[in-house]
């Protein structure tokens, strides 16, 4: 026997030993649903999830990728995964604060300064501690997905100071802390489930709304509103979820099948969001958008009065996570 022959039978041999031992892996179908455009960054990257699930579970798990929102709003499949009528989802964390009040803490203003210390906190130990609070209450989180730092857009007029946004009717994510930090800049703040927002504004309910680049983009938002500022006012990620209910009925091989493609989908999704994000920037100028940048006196201004709603964050989340979290924070920057 030649020796590229043997090692083409001890590969058979370990195949064999493989599939015989492994692999309790049933046919499966499941419905995971989105927000947004199937070509949005969250659209690329379920196909990135799907194809990844299809391959490591050998063709067995299929994903049924279910995007703008044509499963309900991020609440509604929220729901529909605690009851056990879906069995996943990506969307924003933001509206998962009603049943695990510790993702507040995503909420935060100006919490994180780069991708670079989100992804540090969000895969650590503090990501890791929040998103298991959600197993207390129907939904398992898998990994965070990028949404990306927000920006401010509107119709009504250049938002260069604190007081451009009195009296701008803004949509805010379902959510206390950005309907409180958005009062608090002096707007009037209405919360809207996002798959309500394209015609929220196109109907001029709303005059305006905050969503990274990307998204401001992929949804065709510059059709309907004319200024851009560029605020980045908070980072508030997106999370892969299953229904507990779902899960706990899957085998060890199938739950790592779903969690092995996640990451894969996650490390994928930042890449792609975040090289995206500098071009839609550049796109929505061409479009028509007018973009201005706040001085950094306004900056400070906007920073320092959307802060003040950090005591409360704290109090929500407990103090114990958010001290964690600052000292975590301060860690990093010093290292
Ligand atoms: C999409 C939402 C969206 C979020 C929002 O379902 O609601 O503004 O940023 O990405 O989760």
């Amino acid at each position: 026997m030649k020796l590229n022959q043997l090692f083409a039978a001890i590969g058979l041999c370990l195949l064999a030993i493989g599939s015989a031992t492994a692999a309790d892996i049933k046919p499966r179908l499941i419905r995971f649903g989105y927000g947004l455009v199937e070509q949005s960054n969250q659209g690329r990257a379920t196909k990135v999830f799907a194809d990844e699930v299809d391959k490591l579970s050998g063709g067995k798990m299929k994903i049924r990728a279910i995007g703008a929102a044509a499963l309900g709003s991020d609440i509604q499949m929220q729901q529909a995964l605690i009851g056990g009528a879906q069995e996943m989802m990506v969307g924003s964390t933001a509206t998962l604060v009603g049943i695990s009040k510790e993702m507040a803490l995503w909420d935060t203003p100006f919490l994180f300064n780069n991708a670079k210390e989100a992804d540090t906190i969000l895969d650590g130990p503090i990501g890791e501690k929040v998103k298991a609070k959600l197993a207390d209450n129907g939904m398992v989180g898998l990994v965070y997905w990028e949404n990306g730092f927000r920006n401010l857009t509107n119709n009504k007029r250049p938002v260069a100071k604190l007081e451009d946004l009195d009296g701008v009717k803004l949509r805010v994510m379902q959510n206390t802390v950005f309907l409180d930090s958005f009062k608090t800049l002096g707007a009037n703040a209405v919360p809207l489930p996002f798959s309500e927002l394209f015609t929220a504004l196109e109907t001029k309910t709303v005059d305006g709304q905050e969503n990274p680049y990307n998204t401001i983009l992929s949804s065709k938002f510059y059709e309907v509103q004319k200024y851009l500022t560029v605020t980045n006012h908070v980072y508030s990620p997106w999370i892969v979820t299953v229904s507990k209910k779902y899960w706990d009925g899957l085998s060890k091989d199938e739950q790592n099948v779903l969690m092995e493609a996640a990451k894969k989908s996650r490390d994928f999704e930042r890449k792609d969001t975040r090289d995206e994000a500098g071009k839609a920037l550049a796109e929505l100028k061409t479009k028509g958008m007018q973009i201005n940048e706040l001085t950094p006196a306004e900056a400070a201004r906007m920073r320092d009065k959307l802060t003040r709603v950090n005591a409360s964050i704290g109090a929500g989340v407990g103090m114990e996570l958010w001290n964690e979290t600052q000292a975590e924070l301060a860690r990093i920057r010093g290292a």
